[in-house]
């Protein structure tokens, strides 16, 4: 029975991940990190048979402890200060999880593995952001990066750490350039979740309006499912590589809106929309979108849900929790 640890296994990937990996046979094993991990009773209900070790990216041995116990096949190294908004207000504490965990975890894994680093795969959750202020588009895994944050220049830094690794050591360890992937367990404060999850309130009555940021930013949108698939094809590879992983369609959150709105049969959605600085950033990445030829011609690997599927899923399920929260009966859509 193969085995993988996975950090950040109570975020969005780690929970599709660890699915993905029990039913294709792995024994899965999750970092907690945290006295007690609120999120702890949710991951055990979603994956029965998983074990949770106790650790953080920020503390080396824990991760080398983790690493011990479990004698991990492959790495998923998920775990993340993941919120770019948060990364500006918290730039140090981003710096040292999205970026020196990587270093960490990669060196846990020399200190635990030594001369046998061939017993081990690593993957690493790089992230479309250090293309930041776009070179050329669409975005591919030669096109430079000019990450826009804290959190973009950290993951630059564990993006280049684990090719660095690869070269250094001949580990084998893999970057997977992931475009924005969401879904109804996206957290909240991102975009997608608190458009889907203010429809889903607006249309049960709990809520007049929401209140946003840029609405001309565009993003490549894709349904996590789908992405956690391609992290687990690039460990199966006969050489470690990097691999952008995107749907090559870009939308604005405009258009983001039009879809989620139109799902509650609402076609102007300007009175229920409040654009405000508050929501601004420092520096934006204006577009995204993502070219994944190589994963698609290397991996097999192709999206299976488009951006109106994707959308109509979250409101769908919030609609579904959100009544459920307020005790009441949703209207038929
Ligand atoms: P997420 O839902 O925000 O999950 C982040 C995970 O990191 C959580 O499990 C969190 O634990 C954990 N974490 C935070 N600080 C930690 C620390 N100090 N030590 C150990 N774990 C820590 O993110 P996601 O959407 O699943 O994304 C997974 C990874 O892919 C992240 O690295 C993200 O940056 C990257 N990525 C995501 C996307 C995307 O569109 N989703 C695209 C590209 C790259 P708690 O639950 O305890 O906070
Ligand atoms: O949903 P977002 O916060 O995602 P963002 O910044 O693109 O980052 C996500 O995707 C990255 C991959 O490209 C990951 F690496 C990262 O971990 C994360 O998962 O914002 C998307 C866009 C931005 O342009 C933002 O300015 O939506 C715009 N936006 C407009 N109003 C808003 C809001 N974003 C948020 N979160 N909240 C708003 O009210």
């Amino acid at each position: 029975m193969p085995r993988a640890l996975i950090t950040g296994i109570t975020g969005q990937d780690g929970l599709y991940l660890g699915e993905l990996l029990s039913s294709r046979g792995y024994e899965v094993f999750g970092l907690v990190r945290g006295q007690s991990n609120p999120k702890v009773p949710m991951v055990e209900r979603i994956l029965p048979g998983v074990e949770l070790l106790e650790g953080d990216l920020t503390d080396l041995p824990s991760l080398i402890g983790a690493l011990e116990v479990s004698q991990p096949d492959e790495v998923y190294n998920l775990g993340a200060v993941s919120f770019v908004g948060v990364s500006w207000k918290q730039a140090e504490l981003t710096g040292e999880t999205t970026g020196m965990g990587v270093l960490r975890i990669l060196e846990a894994i020399r200190i635990v593995y030594g001369d046998d680093l061939s017993r081990v795969r690593f993957y690493q959750a790089s992230s479309s952001e250090m293309f930041g202020k776009v070179r050329e588009t669409p975005q591919r895994e030669t096109t430079p990066f000019h990450p826009r944050s804290p959190y973009g220049v950290a993951k630059t830094f564990g993006h280049y750490l684990t090719v660095n690794y690869r070269e250094s050591y001949g580990l084998f360890a893999c970057s997977g350039l992931l475009f924005n992937h969401e879904s109804p367990r996206r957290g909240p404060e991102f975009v997608t979740r608190k458009v889907s999850r203010a429809v889903a309130r607006i249309y049960l009555g709990l809520q007049d309006s929401v209140t946003l940021g840029n609405l001309d930013a565009r993003r490549d949108w894709g349904f996590a499912g789908d992405y956690v698939d391609a992290m687990w094809r690039m460990l199966q590879q006969d050489e470690p590589d990097d691999y952008v992983v995107a749907t090559g369609e870009t939308h604005s959150i405009r258009e983001l809106l039009d879809v989620a709105f139109a799902r509650i049969g609402v076609s102007d959605w300007s009175k229920h929309v409040v654009s405000d600085p508050r929501f601004f950033r420092p520096a934006e990445v204006d577009i995204l979108v993502g070219d994944a030829s190589k994963a698609r011609e290397k991996l097999g690997w192709k999206p299976t849900v488009g951006f109106k599927e994707l959308v109509e899923m979250m409101v769908d399920a919030d609609i579904k929790a959100e009544a459920e929260a307020a005790g009441l009966t949703p209207p038929k859509l």
